[in-house]
């Protein structure tokens, strides 16, 4: 079987939409750094289809950070791979061409700040996870006890991290008299513009104020909310696109219809016709990321620890239970209720639509992929509704609840269908390890910078979330969340 590549493009099916510009007339704009699977699934499609639209040099340079292997395929490919969406209809393929070439940042960092620093490249974007950027949430700056923060922090060779790339790379623009780039982050954090700016700024003055000074006046980190469910890559994603198009696509991934970017306008040096890809452009992400990070993040961790701990591999599983999905709708129920009003949102109608997509059964996607680090998701996911709802005396249980999970997942146990992936693991594992339910709660409280200081030292809170942890230690896991689910699901 033929591997994907430019000279395929000629024999796919009719039915598989290719490139609709002309991929060699069109120039590099954006340099995206995380090439994994949400990438492929949600930006690079918007700017296919904004290029589709309206032209424009904007193709993306992809940069994987550490994996050296989805780069060299991808560049194999000629920057093509196969999008497979999953609805309740028959699946549809369609190819994307959007990137240009593809750069691993640990093996080929020159490269990388050569590209960043091409005056023709306007835009970065970047997935790499909530814990990829080595910023603490605590101080807003970076964190030096981080190695790859304190190694570029260090300057002993090209940067490997990044905030240290970006860095560097603004430098070189600013030496160069190059206007900056725009950093357009799409990780799952709130305020993430304001989030990735403070780092930018914080890790430049202390190697160079002035730098610092420099990128604080002139660099634009607009804040976006991005939606896309797109579990990780299987064989039989690759057997899929193989079916659909003939041929061998080992990038091809698989997703969901629904997709959401809501970007703040923000892009002094030019940006693609996004809106041709159904893009919002908002004066204020905020509510918009809120809604978001607390409803459908919020309710898949929760779905992701009942999973793990109930040994249930996939998030349709869990919602397969009646019992369970009944606290998934609670959990929906009291996040929903710390919601700043949304004139132009149908609230009910969004969480209506979130228990369908989370019961699409053609997509597999793994509720062990969504428990991982943890402690990077559950303050803005669980911790900052309940605070809300603190404040505003409603119901606390459902995020106590959700809590009390996360912890009895972090004991880590050898029974547990998932192991505990965290940066914060071993530390964690501790906490949740210690004898009694009151110990945990006090580790768990010491943890730096994780949970609210007033909702911690909040007694309803505690007693909610000890509730459930004294249940834990006494009975199954599964007989608590059922327990849970008779009484207030
Ligand atoms: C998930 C998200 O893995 C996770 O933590 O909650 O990746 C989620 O699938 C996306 O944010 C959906 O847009």
């Amino acid at each position: 079987m033929t591997r994907l590549g430019a000279n395929r493009l000629a024999s796919v099916p009719k039915d598989v939409q290719t490139p609709g510009y002309d991929r060699a007339n069109c120039g590099v704009g954006i340099v995206h750094l995380g090439l994994g699977a949400f990438h492929r699934a949600h930006q690079a499609l918007c700017t296919d289809i904004a290029m589709a639209a309206g032209g424009g040099d904007w193709k993306i340079i992809g940069v994987s950070m550490r994996n050296e292997q989805i780069a060299a395929d991808l560049n194999d490919q000629d920057g093509l791979y196969t999008l497979i969406v999953k609805g309740s209809g028959a699946p549809k393929a369609q190819i994307i061409g959007s990137i240009a070439r593809a750069l691993c940042a640990r093996t080929q960092a020159d490269k990388v700040l050569e590209a960043l620093s091409d005056p023709a490249v306007r835009i970065v974007t970047t997935t790499v996870t909530e814990k990829g950027y080595g910023i603490d949430r605590a101080t807003g700056g970076v964190d030096p006890s981080l190695p790859i923060i304190a190694r570029d922090l260090a300057g002993e060779g090209a940067p490997e991290g990044v905030i240290g790339l970006l860095v560097a790379a603004l430098a070189e623009r600013r030496a160069r008299g190059i206007a900056p780039f725009t950093v357009l982050c799409c990780d799952n954090l709130p305020d993430n513009g304001a989030f990735v700016r403070g780092g930018l700024i914080d890790f430049a003055k202390r190697r160079d104020a002035a730098l610092g000074r420099w990128i604080a006046a002139n660099v634009a980190c607009p804040s976006s909310m991005v939606d896309r469910i797109t579990p990780a890559q299987t064989p039989a994603t690759r057997d899929l696109a193989r079916a659909l198009t003939g041929a061998e696509d080992v990038l091809a991934i698989e997703t969901e219809p629904f997709s959401q970017w809501v970007i703040e306008d923000h892009f002094p040096t030019g940006r693609p016709q996004w809106e041709a890809a159904g893009v919002i452009f908002a004066a204020d992400v905020a509510p918009f990321e809120k809604m978001k990070l607390r409803l459908l993040n919020g309710s898949h961790s929760l779905i992701a620890y009942m999973g793990a701990l109930l040994g249930k591999k996939y998030v349709r599983d869990v919602m397969d239970d009646p019992k369970l999905e009944a606290l998934v709708g609670r959990h929906l129920e009291a996040a929903c209720a710390t919601l700043p009003s949304m004139p132009n949102m149908d609230l009910a109608q969004y969480r209506a639509d979130l228990i369908e997509r989370f019961r699409n059964p053609n997509i597999a996607h793994q509720t062990c992929q969504i428990a991982a680090d943890g402690s990077e998701k559950m303050p803005q996911r669980i911790f900052a509704p309940a605070l809300d709802a603190l404040r505003a005396d409603q119901p606390l249980r459902p995020f106590a609840f959700a809590t009390a999970l996360w912890i009895w997942f972090c004991r880590d146990d050898d029974s547990q269908s998932c192991q505990l992936n965290d940066p914060r693991a071993q530390h964690l594992k501790k906490a949740a390890r210690q004898a009694t339910p009151h110990m945990i709660f006090a580790e768990f409280e010491k943890i730096a910078g994780m949970l609210p200081k007033e909702l911690a030292s909040s007694c309803v809170w505690r007693a909610e979330v000890l509730s459930v942890l004294t249940e834990l230690t006494h009975r199954p896991a599964q007989q608590v969340i059922q327990a849970e689910s008779e009484k207030f699901g």
